[in-house]
């Protein structure tokens, strides 16, 4: 058998990223994808109209005969056509791998269950008031997204932040950043994984040479498993010690802290939330470890304001407090901004949740709903299934669609309430995305008015 080129598995943003950085290098490659009509087929022709491709299945005599598959994040390495070329020696790699051996400059790389894009932003806006030229993407969505590899193209850089999902550290054999960090882990994706241990599994790569650490004192998921002889950042809502970011409460106020020295007020920050404290407190301890003075990172961090669609303020109807939390995707998620947003308001939370639920445990949902949830309005595919877990004293509407969802919340609500959009759940079944779903109920929430 000839393995003499490379096959790009899948056909999206990173298949295109990859060929396109392949293309640059004058390597020989193929394209295969499972869709009859993957997104990037068309911007693939148009730019290369010259590369194979092979849509609608994943032929298996094109990945047996590779010399190596590019596998995409969307796919799982357990994908049947994948996994039997591993069987028979078939090198497997993916986009994060290429870029950790193409680049000379330091990466700083960021994953966890939640939080991550967050992190990744408050990240930025410290390098960037630093002065530090930096290339940030991965695992983003929005403005700022950009598979891994598209940063090559830019300009020179000083530092790389990526945002890793699991999906793309199942493919990334040795990263090699200058500090990584698990921000914390709760189950989420259980429909690609056997267990939370397999998850878990593949979020470790993430330190696999690296060489410093930031750990989260409050998840012990967070820590390296093998003992890595690198300096240990950590952070965490105690008491900071010796390299350590957390807080400090003085004459009553609560302080964000380095060591005993305090950074900022909580009252300061602009975001709000326990879950927000920590994101801030874990981006500090990235910008520390790369050698920021506290100076910079202190005016960054007061300036930040919050990323649209995670617990962001949309209106007051009525006097009731409408926010759209739809990157809440998994039930981790959602139980920090309900948790975050119950302590902010004198009232009760409306809880709009429901989607694909990708095989997760609901049950987890019900203390956090008990405490400061008045109803849960359930939308979408897995609507019924979310139901049965929770306590037969949460009452529990199901609704037609997100306007549907809106008004009924709106109906049942008191002044001083908050309605929370917040799904534990993927959208693909009535959305876009969640960019689409959060759109769609900032605009129901302004036919209220
Ligand atoms: N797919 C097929 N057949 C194929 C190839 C893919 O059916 O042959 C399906 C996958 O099962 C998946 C979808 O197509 O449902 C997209 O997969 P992809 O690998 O083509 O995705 P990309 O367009 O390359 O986007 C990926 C990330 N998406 C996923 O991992 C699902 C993007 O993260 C990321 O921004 C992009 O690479 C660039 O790095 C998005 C995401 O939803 C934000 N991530 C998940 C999350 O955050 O929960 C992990
Ligand atoms: P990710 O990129 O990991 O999905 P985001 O920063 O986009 O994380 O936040 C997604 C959602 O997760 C938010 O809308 C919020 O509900 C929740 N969240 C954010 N940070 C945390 C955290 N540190 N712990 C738990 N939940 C969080």
């Amino acid at each position: 058998m000839i393995r003499d080129e490379k096959v790009i598995v899948g056909l999206g943003e990173t298949g295109l990223s990859v060929a396109k950085y392949l293309a640059s290098r004058n390597q020989k490659f193929k394209i295969i994808d499972s869709r009859t009509n993957p997104p990037a087929l068309q911007k693939l022709k148009q730019l290369m109209p010259d590369v194979e491709i092979e849509v609608g299945q994943l032929n298996q005599k094109t990945i047996l005969e590779a010399s190596e598959l590019v596998v995409s994040p969307g796919l799982s390495l357990k994908t049947p056509a994948i996994a039997e070329a591993a069987e028979h020696g078939v090198p497997i790699t993916g986009d994060i791998d290429i870029f950790s051996k193409s680049v000379t400059k330091p990466i700083i790389a960021v994953t966890g269950s939640n939080g991550k894009s967050t992190v990744v932003a408050i990240l930025a806006g410290i390098l960037r008031k630093a002065g530090k030229r930096f290339g940030l993407g991965g695992n983003l969505d929005g403005a700022s997204f950009k598979p891994a590899l598209d940063l090559l193209d830019e300009e020179e850089k000083d530092f790389y932040i990526l945002e890793l999902s699991s999906f793309q550290l199942e493919t990334t054999e040795k990263l090699g950043a200058e500090v990584a960090v698990i921000l914390n882990l709760s189950a989420d994706h259980m429909d690609r994984y056997e267990n939370l241990d397999e998850y878990h599994k593949a979020k470790l790569r993430i330190f696999n040479g690296c060489k410093q650490v930031v750990i989260n004192r409050d998840d012990v998921y967070s820590y390296p498993v093998t003992e890595l002889n690198v300096p240990i950042w950590d952070f965490g809502f105690n008491r900071p010690g010796v390299n350590g970011l957390g807080l400090l409460e003085v004459d009553g106020d609560q302080y964000l802290a380095f060591q005993f020295e305090k950074i900022v007020s909580i009252n300061e920050l602009k975001i709000f939330g326990q879950h927000n404290i920590s994101n801030v407190l874990a981006a500090v301890a990235l910008a520390l470890a790369i050698g920021i003075d506290l100076d910079t990172i202190r005016a960054a961090i007061k300036d930040f304001e919050g990323l649209p669609h995670r617990c962001q303020w949309v209106a007051n109807v009525e006097g009731v407090e409408f926010y759209n939390d739809s990157k809440g995707t998994n039930v981790g998620a959602t139980m920090a901004a309900v948790e975050g947003l119950g302590q902010r308001i004198d009232g009760h939370i409306i809880l709009i949740a429901g989607g694909i639920g990708k095989g997760a445990d609901f049950r987890s949902l019900v203390p956090a709903i008990n405490r400061w949830g008045k109803e849960v309005i359930l939308i979408g595919q897995d609507a019924v299934e979310m139901a049965s877990n929770f306590d037969a004293e949460i009452s529990t509407y199901f609704a037609n669609d997100m306007q549907d969802a809106v008004n009924t919340a709106l109906e049942h609500a008191s002044a001083g309430d908050a309605v929370l959009l917040s799904p534990a759940c993927a959208s693909f079944d009535m959305f876009d995305n969640f960019q689409h779903r959060g759109n769609t109920f900032i605009q129901s929430v302004e036919q209220l008015r």
